[in-house]
C-alpha cells in the first residue's frame, strides 16, 4: 500500500507508517477520536480532492461539477435521514466553522451569548476569550453545579434571566451526562434567545437514538463528523428550513471558499455506514463499554466527575492517586495508552496541568473490544497511576497493551 508515496516522499511515507503503527498497537482512549473504515479512507484519498466546486449542488461557480454534485447530494440526503433534519449543510470544514456559521446566521457581533465554560466541559467556540466567539460576542458562561458537577437547569435559568442572551449554546466537549434539550429550549424561549446545540461529541449517539436529539428543539445544530459519528475529519450544520438560505450563505461565501469534495464524499460514505443496523449496535457497545470502564475505575478508587457517565466519555479525577492530569497523560502515553489531561469542574490546577483525564470508548469499541477488555484497560491504567515513575512497571503494562491490541487488529493491510 502507498507504493507511489514511498517512492516520491519516503519521509512522509515513514511518518504515515509510524502513525498507522501507533494507532494499531496503542490503546486510543481520546474521547473525540475514532477509526474510520477503509471505505471512508478510500473516499478521502480520491480524485475528488482535485475539484473546485464553490457554490452548492446545481448552483456552482465552476464547470465540471456533475459528479461532485452527486456526492454532495448523497451526503445531504443521508445526513437528513440520519438526523431527521429539515436542512443540512455538509461543507463546513470543521466544528469551529460550523459554530461560526451558526452564530453569524442568528446574531450580530456585540450580542450576548451563553455557553458552558471551557473548564466545565464546554468548547473554545462556545465563548472562550481566546476564540473568535469570545472576541465577537459578549459572553456570559454558565457552569456546572458544584455539588452534582452537572448542569443545574434552574441555575442556568436564573443566569439567563439576568444576562438576557441573544443565543444560548448547548453542547460540550467534556461533559459525561445526558443533556436536556427540552429544558434548554424552555429557558431560551423564556429569555427570547436562539438555541444552538453542538453535538460534535455525541453525534453518533444522537443519530442512533441513544442520546435524545436536539433537532426538534434547536434553531441550529452543529457537529463534527469524526468523533462518535466515525466519519472523516470535518463539520456539518443542520437547521430549520427558515434559516437554510442564510446558513448556506454564511458557510459559503461568508466563511469558506471551495468545499473539500473528497471530504464531502467521505462524509456521505460514513453517513451510509451510520444508517446501518451495525452502527446502532456499535453505538450501544460504546455506551456499554463506557459504563464498564467507569465502574472499573471506581473499583480502583478513582473518582469520576458527576460520579458516572451516560455517554461515550468520562472525566476521571486524578487527585485520589496524587498525580496531576498532565503527569498522568505522560505516564500513560509511555505505557501505550493515549488519553488527554482535562480540567475537572472548579479545578485548582491550570488547564495545561489539570487535575483530571478525559477517557472515551469510541475508538477501542470500533476495534471490537468489549466490557471485559474495559476492565483490563482500567487495571492497566490503575497500575500506571499507582507507580508512574517506575519504568519497569510501565514497560510491563506497555507489553500487555500491545498484546491486547494485537487481538483486535486495525488497518492491517497498511502496516
Ligand atoms: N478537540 C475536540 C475534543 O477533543 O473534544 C473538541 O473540538
Amino acid at each position: 500500500m502507498n507504493e507511489n508515496l514511498k517512492k516520491t516522499d519516503p519521509e512522509i511515507f515513514s511518518a504515515m507508517l509510524k502513525e498507522t503503527q501507533r494507532q494499531a498497537f496503542n490503546l486510543e482512549l481520546i474521547a473525540s477520536e475514532n477509526f474510520v473504515s477503509e471505505a471512508v479512507l478510500e473516499a478521502l484519498g480520491s480524485v475528488m480532492t482535485n475539484k473546485y466546486a464553490e457554490g452548492y449542488p446545481d448552483k456552482r461557480y465552476y464547470g465540471g461539477c456533475e459528479f461532485v454534485d452527486e456526492a454532495e447530494k448523497l451526503a445531504i440526503a443521508r445526513a437528513k435521514e440520519l438526523f431527521k433534519a429539515e436542512h443540512v449543510n455538509v461543507q463546513a470544514h470543521s466544528g469551529s466553522q460550523a459554530n461560526m456559521a451558526a452564530y453569524f446566521t442568528l446574531i450580530q457581533p456585540g450580542d450576548t451569548i451563553m455557553g458552558l465554560d471551557l473548564s466545565h466541559g464546554g468548547h473554545l467556540t462556545h465563548g472562550h476569550p481566546l476564540s473568535f466567539s469570545g472576541k465577537f460576542y459578549k459572553v456570559v458562561p454558565y457552569m456546572v453545579n458544584k455539588d452534582t458537577e452537572m448542569i443545574d437547569y434552574s441555575e442556568l435559568r436564573v443566569k439567563a434571566l439576568e444576562a438576557k442572551p441573544k443565543l444560548i449554546m448547548a453542547g460540550a466537549s467534556a461533559y459525561p451526562r445526558t443533556l436536556d434539550f427540552a429544558k434548554f429550549r424552555e429557558i431560551a424561549d423564556e429569555v427570547g434567545a436562539y438555541l444552538v446545540v453542538d453535538i460534535a461529541h455525541i453525534a453518533g449517539l444522537v443519530a442512533t437514538g441513544l442520546h435524545p436529539s436536539p433537532i426538534p428543539y434547536a434553531d441550529i445544530v452543529t457537529t463534527t463528523t469524526h468523533k462518535t459519528l466515525r466519519g472523516p475529519r470535518g463539520g456539518m450544520v443542520m437547521c430549520k428550513s427558515q434559516y437554510a438560505e442564510m446558513l448556506d450563505k454564511y458557510v459559503f461565501p461568508g466563511i469558506q471558499g471551495g468545499p473539500l469534495m473528497h471530504v464531502i464524499a467521505a462524509k456521505a460514505v460514513a453517513f451510509k455506514e451510520a444508517l446501518s443496523d451495525d452502527f446502532k449496535k456499535y453505538q450501544q457497545a460504546v455506551l456499554d463499554n463506557a459504563k464498564a470502564l467507569a465502574e472499573a475505575f471506581t473499583g480502583h478508587g478513582l473518582r469520576l466527575v458527576s460520579d458516572s457517565t451516560d455517554t461515550h466519555l468520562m472525566l476521571v479525577d486524578m487527585r485520589p492517586k496524587n498525580i496531576t492530569g498532565k503527569r498522568a497523560e505522560k505516564a500513560l502515553e509511555k505505557a501505550g495508552i493515549t488519553v488527554n489531561k482535562n480540567t475537572i469542574p472548579f479545578d485548582p490546577e491550570k488547564p495545561f496541568v489539570a487535575s483530571g483525564i478525559r477517557v472515551g470508548t469510541p475508538a477501542v469499541t470500533t476495534r471490537g473490544m468489549g466490557k471485559e477488555d474495559m476492565r483490563t484497560i482500567a487495571s492497566f491504567i490503575n497500575r500506571v497511576l499507582e507507580s508512574p515513575k517506575d519504568e519497569e512497571n510501565i514497560s510491563k503494562v506497555k507489553a500487555e497493551v500491545e498484546e491486547l491490541c494485537k487481538r483486535f487488529p486495525l488497518y492491517q493491510n497498511r502496516l
